[in-house]
């Protein structure tokens, strides 16, 4: 590398996602120059997490170790080191984390914050440093008393959503937190400040705690998305002085602070090394994907969710609507499905001898509509729709018991899009010549599988080099923070970042097959509803 080149400025994003903590960073032509990742289940043993994460005995709580995440930040950034970058060339960093988790910092874990001592790990400083040592994640759905109680309090389930964006859902942090101070109020009293696992990982750079974003804030059930300020009814219905605990939230392209001495001494970051907000995986993937308006992105990771960028809100009582991450006057609208990869590893498992490769080949050797045969695959409770259960049919809709493993492949692959595509027009969105359907998460590595995305939407799909939009947008958010207060666009940073590339296009036949296809899920899928109804 010349020497103009190894002195010029680099970016870093990093992405705190359920099953591992990964960064990449850029160069200021936006060309990735390093990316890394720690896996939490297989290189952090010592916390027995599958898939990150620990599924209580009830099947409804669902916590990650708050340490584990620390840890995960010590060894990543060590593994960085050891690479070769040059930490001394971070103009900025920023980052995501997976949204509606929450950490609550001990009284005290302020001062240790601000007094780290750089010749020893963050985790061995901050052990002491948490009163809950288990954080509650967004698969968890063990808070329905408390979102009924929050929606009670605001005029009910379609006024909460107009306040906050959505209905009460249990993973949102508001219900989580009401969950906490009444179940386990010793540890609650205890906590000197709530953050979301954005602002949490935004803290330990910046040596202090960090604000919580507008986009990510969205996703807590307390977050006013049209005044952008907490909803004092939602704060007065979760728990008293609960402003105190969470200060006050920024616009997500804030600069918060320069990065902490620790990472100075112990690293060699510059001191003026700029710390950007942190927001939700979701909405850094909206930036990392430049998703415009029109567009639609299909995220394929531990969940799948579906986003769209909108100018005005409409919420409803399904999905979500966030304030927009890189557009302080827009919104965007976020559908997320809990039975996403888990799935389809069990179904790999099962039907295709553990092997993606195997998977892939079951999907090119069975035809478009699978001759009929439809499939619901709910292992844990779904959030969108809300449901439970495996639920397969053949082609005269009638309930059956089995399917072959090729088509048992296909039934699962084919479901699960036309369940995002259903939702997704509910949600108000819709094909029109033009629209490009956006993918990314582990997933949309596999083209098999992007084919049959591409032809139940009957539109071209198309990917970024990087499965890991959530990490390039934070890097892009990183670059674009230090200029957004000047009024620079967006999109104005990012017009040079590589165009996303086109990886499949909709099968002839595929407009015919689907348009019929998907009104006999819908149809089916309201029986299953009506079946697993409580
Ligand atoms: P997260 O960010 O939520 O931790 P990722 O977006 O990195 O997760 O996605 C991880 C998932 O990607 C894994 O659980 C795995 O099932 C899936 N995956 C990886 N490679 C493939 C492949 N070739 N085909 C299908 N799925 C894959
Ligand atoms: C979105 C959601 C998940 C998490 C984890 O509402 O719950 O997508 O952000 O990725």
């Amino acid at each position: 590398m010349m020497a103009a080149a190894q002195d010029s400025p680099v970016y870093l994003g990093f992405d705190f996602s359920t099953q591992q903590l990964k960064v990449v960073a850029v160069d200021g032509n936006l060309n990735v120059v390093h990316h890394n990742n720690v896996q939490f289940d297989s290189e952090l043993p010592e916390f027995r997490t599958q898939g990150g994460v620990h599924i209580q005995a009830d099947k409804l709580t669902v916590t990650s170790p708050v340490l584990m995440w620390v840890k995960a930040l010590d060894l990543l950034l060590d593994k960085m080191k050891r690479a070769g970058l040059d930490f001394s060339r971070v103009r900025a960093l920023s980052g995501s984390g997976q949204q509606h988790g929450s950490v609550y910092w001990k009284r005290g874990a302020s001062e240790t914050l601000k007094q780290l001592d750089p010749d020893q790990d963050l985790s061995q400083q901050l052990q002491g440093s948490f009163s809950v040592a288990d954080c509650p994640v967004w698969m968890d759905s063990s808070s329905s008393q408390q979102c009924q109680d929050l929606q009670a309090a605001a005029g009910g389930a379609l006024r909460l959503a107009e306040i906050t964006g959505s209905r009460a859902y249990e993973r949102f942090t508001g219900n989580q937190i009401s969950k906490l101070r009444q179940t386990r109020p010793a540890e609650y009293r205890e906590a000197e400040r709530i953050s979301l696992v954005s602002s949490f990982a935004a803290s330990l750079f910046l040596g202090d705690y960090a604000a919580i974003d507008y986009s990510d804030g969205s996703g807590m059930n307390l977050l006013d998305i049209r005044t952008r300020d907490w909803s004092e009814v939602c704060l007065e219905a979760t728990a008293p002085h609960l402003d105190r605990l969470l200060g006050a939230p920024l616009p997500s392209t804030s600069v918060l602070g320069p990065v902490s001495s620790y990472f100075v001494r112990r690293y060699g970051f510059c001191g003026s090394c700029s710390v950007v907000a942190f927001t939700g995986d979701n909405p850094a993937s909206l930036a990392g994907m430049r998703l415009q308006q029109g567009d639609i992105a299909v995220s394929l990771g531990t969940s799948d969710t579906v986003f769209l960028w909108i100018q005005q809100p409409r919420p409803a009582l399904e999905g979500h609507i966030f304030c927009n991450p890189v557009d302080w006057q827009a919104y965007m609208a976020l559908l997320c499905f809990k039975n996403g990869s888990l799935t389809r590893e069990r179904i790999r498992n099962e039907c295709a001898g553990g092997s993606w490769e195997h998977f892939s080949a079951s999907l090119r050797d069975t035809p478009l509509g699978n001759t009929g045969h439809i499939g619901f695959y709910f292992d844990t409770m779904e959030i969108t729709p809300p449901a439970v259960g495996v639920h397969l049919f053949g082609p005269d809709d009638r309930a059956v018991s089995s399917l072959s493993p090729q088509v048992e492949v296909r039934a699962l692959v084919e479901g699960q899009f036309l369940s995002r595509r259903l939702h997704a027009e509910r949600l108000g969105y819709s094909i029109i010549p033009g629209t490009r359907v956006l993918a990314t998460g582990g997933a949309s590595s596999n083209t098999d599988i992007l084919q049959v995305l591409s032809d139940v939407f009957d539109a071209p799909v198309f990917t970024i080099d990087l499965s890991s939009s959530a990490c390039l947008g934070s890097a892009y958010r990183a670059l674009h923070g230090l200029v957004a207060e000047s009024g620079v666009p967006f999109f104005e940073v990012v017009k040079n970042a590589p165009e996303p590339q086109l990886v499949a296009t909709p099968h002839p036949a595929a407009q015919e097959v689907y348009k019929q296809m998907l009104k006999r899920f819908a149809r089916l899928e309201e029986r299953v509803l009506q079946q697993t109804r409580p």
